[in-house]
């Protein structure tokens, strides 16, 4: 708890970390940040920018990337008007272990890119990016725990307080509670694999939304992490139980297992369907917002499937046997296991790769890791059931 508090503000060194000035918070509050509504509030920000004399002096202004003008040399091309000098922002949620790291790792090696691991354990974020050797100016861990709203409107002020554009959020982090017998809940009362898995990260993207418009970073994208398990037009979407949504009325119901059931389809509690379930609403909203805001935004939305990462701390509730097994099985049975690392370096593909911009896609891979835009089952591509699913997730985390 402690840790918690500490991190409901920015810590001086995550915002030295990045600028790099002998500016303290004290000073930097000086400048009137504004977070009391993070939609609406039009933010000042301090600007360290670089004088002539190569010190740093700071400025007030709206957030935007540095950006410069480059003057063509007599005899060159039609010129770039502007070029961005600046790093990427990437917010990776869940990226203290796994996938999430991995991909954090991936893109910290490029020097392209500042991560900001947003987690529910500082301490394991912290010694995670450290032992993964990701060097401390590329990443800064902030607070969020995706199974309390009020924890998802807190993060976003916090970054607000950075006064950072963003430019990338992947919602990748996740829970899967197959051996449950019981249902457990978000702080709203929510059950915790959908409330966790679809309905923070819906929220989260909702109130980032305003900050990715106003990013003029080069290609700005929201990825939303799916699975193969949600989509039954493959085999192991097959597996029992499989996802299904059914006409809604849990979701509506508000899934708290009070006034109705804690699964989206309105049946009896199945942790591993719950997580299938999940991972559909996540494909179906990812393609909801490219409907909503693609044009609009120029933002791209992606989902993908990274492959079978067998040995993640995903399957951390199953039983011991399942954990043992799993790994052998889906590299010598079905063929489908990839490492951390190789599943890692395809998100960061879906983060920076120029040749992956197009947007409402569901990323794939082939076996010499070839990525391909591969089909979503007919649930998890149904535009009305995504319609729905967007506009009963609104209301239950107060957007509407
Ligand atoms: P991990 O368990 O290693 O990573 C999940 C991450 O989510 C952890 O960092 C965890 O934090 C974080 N997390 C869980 N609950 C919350 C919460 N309430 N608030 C904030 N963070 C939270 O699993 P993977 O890396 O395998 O999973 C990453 C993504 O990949 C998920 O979306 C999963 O559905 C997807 N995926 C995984 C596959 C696989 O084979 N493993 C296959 C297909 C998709 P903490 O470290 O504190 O526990
Ligand atoms: Mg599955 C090509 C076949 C294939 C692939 C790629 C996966 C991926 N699985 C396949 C097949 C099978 N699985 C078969 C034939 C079986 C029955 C023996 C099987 C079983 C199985 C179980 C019990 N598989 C599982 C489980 C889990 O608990 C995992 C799960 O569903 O988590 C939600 C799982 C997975 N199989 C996969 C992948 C990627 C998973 C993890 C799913 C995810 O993270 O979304």
């Amino acid at each position: 708890m402690a840790l918690q508090a500490a991190l409901s503000v920015p810590s001086a060194s995550s915002i030295h970390n990045e600028v790099k000035s002998n500016v303290s918070l004290k000073e930097t509050s000086l400048f009137g940040v504004s977070v009391s509504d993070p939609l609406k509030a039009k933010i000042k920000c301090p600007l360290i920018r670089k004088q002539e004399d190569g010190k740093r002096k700071l400025f007030v202004g709206t957030i935007r990337a540095q950006t410069a003008t480059t003057s063509p040399t007599i005899g060159q091309a039609a010129p770039e008007a502007k070029k961005t000098l600046r790093k990427g922002n990437v917010i990776i949620t869940g990226a203290s272990s796994g996938l999430g790291l991995a991909t954090a790792r991936a893109l910290a090696e490029t020097g392209k890119w500042h991560i900001i691991m947003a987690c529910r354990n500082f301490l394991k974020a912290e010694r995670a990016a450290k032992a993964a050797g990701i060097a401390k100016e590329n990443y800064t861990v902030m607070h969020l725990d995706l199974a309390s709203l009020d924890s998802v409107r807190q993060f976003v002020e916090n970054f607000h307080r950075l006064c950072k554009p963003l430019d990338v959020l992947v919602c990748n982090a996740a829970v899967y509670l197959p051996t449950a017998k019981e249902p457990s809940f978000t702080a709203e009362g929510f059950e915790l694999s959908v409330g966790t898995n679809h309905l923070g990260h819906f929220l989260l993207t909702r109130l980032l939304l305003d900050d990715m418009k106003q990013s003029d970073f080069t290609s700005k994208r929201v990825i939303i992490v799916g699975s193969i398990t949600g989509n039954t037009n493959t085999l192991a979407g097959n597996v029992p139980p499989k996802a299904n949504l059914g006409d809604l009325r849990g979701l509506s119901g508000g899934l708290n297992g009070l006034n109705g059931s804690p699964m989206i389809d309105g049946g009896d509690f199945d942790g591993a369907k719950a997580y299938k379930d999940s991972k559909v609403c996540n494909m179906l909203t990812m393609q909801e917002f490219h409907r909503r805001y693609h044009e609009e935004t120029g933002i791209t939305f992606a989902s993908l499937y990274p492959g079978c990462i067998a040995t993640t701390g995903l399957f951390r509730e199953h039983i011991p046997l399942f954990r043992l097994l799993f790994p052998p099985f889906q590299k010598y049975i079905t063929k489908g296991y990839v490492s951390e690392e190789e599943a890692g370096k395809r998100l960061a593909q879906v983060v920076s790769d120029p040749s992956l911009t197009k947007s409402g896609v569901y990323w794939s891979w082939n076996k010499n890791s070839a990525s391909f835009e591969n089909q979503l089952s007919k649930e998890a591509s149904d535009a009305e059931k995504a319609r729905k699913v967007w506009e009963i997730s609104e209301k239950l985390v107060g957007l509407a």
